[in-house]
């Protein structure tokens, strides 16, 4: 697609109120592809009077015809498939296949799960002698980050739009083109105006800006921790409400009744994917002390069928490449072993990481508490259950994770333990009618599926 110079508001491309632009890189090969506004205050401003505008009518809009729009979205998804992978591939840098299958992929089947929870949820419930009318919340501002550029906006889009409420999306400055792209399907899929708008700037400019406008009533933030907090506190003030996915250091906990072989290969498969930069990536595998070894061999083995560059994309930006550059010294400074990858980049040109291995990692090290946000796995030793939950839960996260049992009742006994918002067990397979979201310091509130939904929603009793 073409990058546009202008911002979408009130169902029109217009001109940015200042003249800066962002630069959009592709981390593969460090060139530019294109440039879009850096939006301020001020158009933050109109896109939420905008937004303001259209929402009493979208609030009114009966659920099915709200459902039939989001339906003519994905619709719009599913059409331009091909071009949302080309574009979040230059942008985010990641390989065109995953792109197909993760990036361009789940938001269709997302989208297409809101535009069934439209029609069939229930927007009034009675209760003895009261009927409850759950409403939308109001004006939505939506941040969202770079990992997943499209299924961040679509998890906070589609609910908020199936709720009855109105959006206006901040996405992050790394991959605007791929938030771009998602407008101009807004555009075709006939959505009335003003209902979805989008402002491309920097964080501390136009992502705060929205966080602290009057005119939201709901900021939806995914990110990291640290600005996370930030907007939970101006939230709170403001006494507004707010929903924070943010960043995880999953455990992956192999007990020792399971097949070891898969359990070590499907983790490892899982850190690599989308270079590391999943916040529910399952970074700590918990391994039994008898099976150690042999796990540590066979993650090594494993990790050396990703090649850079065809299976195993760059990180989005240098920043983020030093960053995780830099964790990896310090794993190895704090007496970890590397048993495969390490420190130095791989290739000369790209923001890439050598897919990493780490052995001997104790659960104080920094590895094993801070998020990494790479590829990088870190293999840890337990002696018995209780150790491996102590574990498990020992970090200030509580996101997702993995429990590999001999059984399926072994494991949810397991399960049940981890301070944590989703677990997979014996591998698991993805839902997107699963609430998704993280206990402890990953946030609060869910997305995905019917919880995702009342997110946007806020209740009103009528007594009789
Ligand atoms: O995140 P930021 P960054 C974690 C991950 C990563 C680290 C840093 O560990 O290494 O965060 O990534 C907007 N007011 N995750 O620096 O800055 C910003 O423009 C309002 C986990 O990229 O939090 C972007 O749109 N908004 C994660 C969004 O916040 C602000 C995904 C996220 O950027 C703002 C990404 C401000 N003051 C990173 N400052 C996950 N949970 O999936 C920035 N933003």
């Amino acid at each position: 697609m073409k990058p546009h110079d202008a911002m979408y508001i009130g169902g029109q491309w217009q001109k940015a109120a200042g003249q800066d632009t962002i630069a959009v890189v592709n981390p593969a090969d460090e060139q530019v592809i294109g440039h879009v506004p850096a939006g301020t205050a001020e158009d933050v401003d109109a896109a939420v009077r905008a937004a303001r505008d259209a929402f009493p009518l979208w609030a009114q809009t009966p659920p099915a015809e709200r459902a039939a729009k989001i339906a003519a979205l994905r619709d719009v998804l599913v059409a331009r498939k091909d071009e949302i992978a080309e574009t979040v591939t230059a942008e985010l840098g990641a390989p065109l296949g995953f792109s197909q299958t993760v990036h361009a992929g789940v938001p269709i089947l997302v989208a297409g799960s809101y535009a069934e929870l439209a029609a069939t949820y229930s927007f009034e419930e009675k209760v003895g002698n009261s009927t409850v009318f759950l409403e939308p919340v109001g004006v939505v501002g939506a941040i969202t980050p770079w990992n997943y550029p499209l299924h961040q906006i679509v998890a906070k889009v589609a609910p908020a739009l199936a709720a009855g409420c109105t959006v206006v999306l901040k996405p992050a400055e790394d991959t605007p083109l791929t938030a771009q792209l998602f407008a101009e399907a807004v555009d075709e899929s006939g959505l009335p105006a003003g209902v979805f708008n989008l402002v491309t700037g920097l964080g501390p400019v136009a992502g705060q800006a929205l966080a602290e406008h009057e005119g939201v009533d709901l900021v939806s933030f995914t990110g990291s921790t640290a600005v996370g907090k930030r907007i939970g506190a101006t939230a709170g003030a403001a006494v507004k409400r707010v929903a924070l996915e943010l960043g995880g250091k999953s455990a992956n906990v192999i007990l020792p009744g399971a097949d070891l072989a898969k359990a070590v290969g499907v983790g490892v498969a899982n850190v690599m994917g989308n270079s590391g930069q999943t916040c529910s990536a399952w970074t700590r595998m918990l391994v039994h002390e008898d099976q150690y070894d042999e796990a540590v061999a066979t993650a090594a083995a494993a990790v050396a069928k990703y090649t850079v560059g065809d299976r195993v994309g760059p990180l989005v930006n240098a920043k983020q490449q030093a960053r995780v550059r830099g964790y990896i010294e310090k794993g190895v400074e704090e007496g970890a072993r590397i048993v495969a990858g390490g420190p130095e980049a791989p290739l000369d040109t790209g923001y890439y990481v050598a897919p990493t291995v780490f052995a001997d990692v104790t659960p104080d090290m920094t590895i094993a508490q801070e998020e990494i946000f790479g590829p990088v796995v870190s293999l840890l030793k337990y002696a018995d259950e209780d150790e491996a939950l102590r574990i498990a839960n020992g970090t200030v996260y509580g996101l997702a994770g993995a429990v590999w049992a001999a059984d399926d009742a072994e494991a949810v006994a397991f399960a049940r333990r981890m301070d944590t918002g989703q677990v997979d067990i014996n591998g698991g397979r993805f839902n997107p009618l699963a609430p998704f979201g993280g206990y402890k310091q990953s946030g609060v509130g869910r997305e995905l599926g019917s919880h995702g939904l009342s997110e946007y929603l806020q209740t009103k009793s009528l007594q009789f």
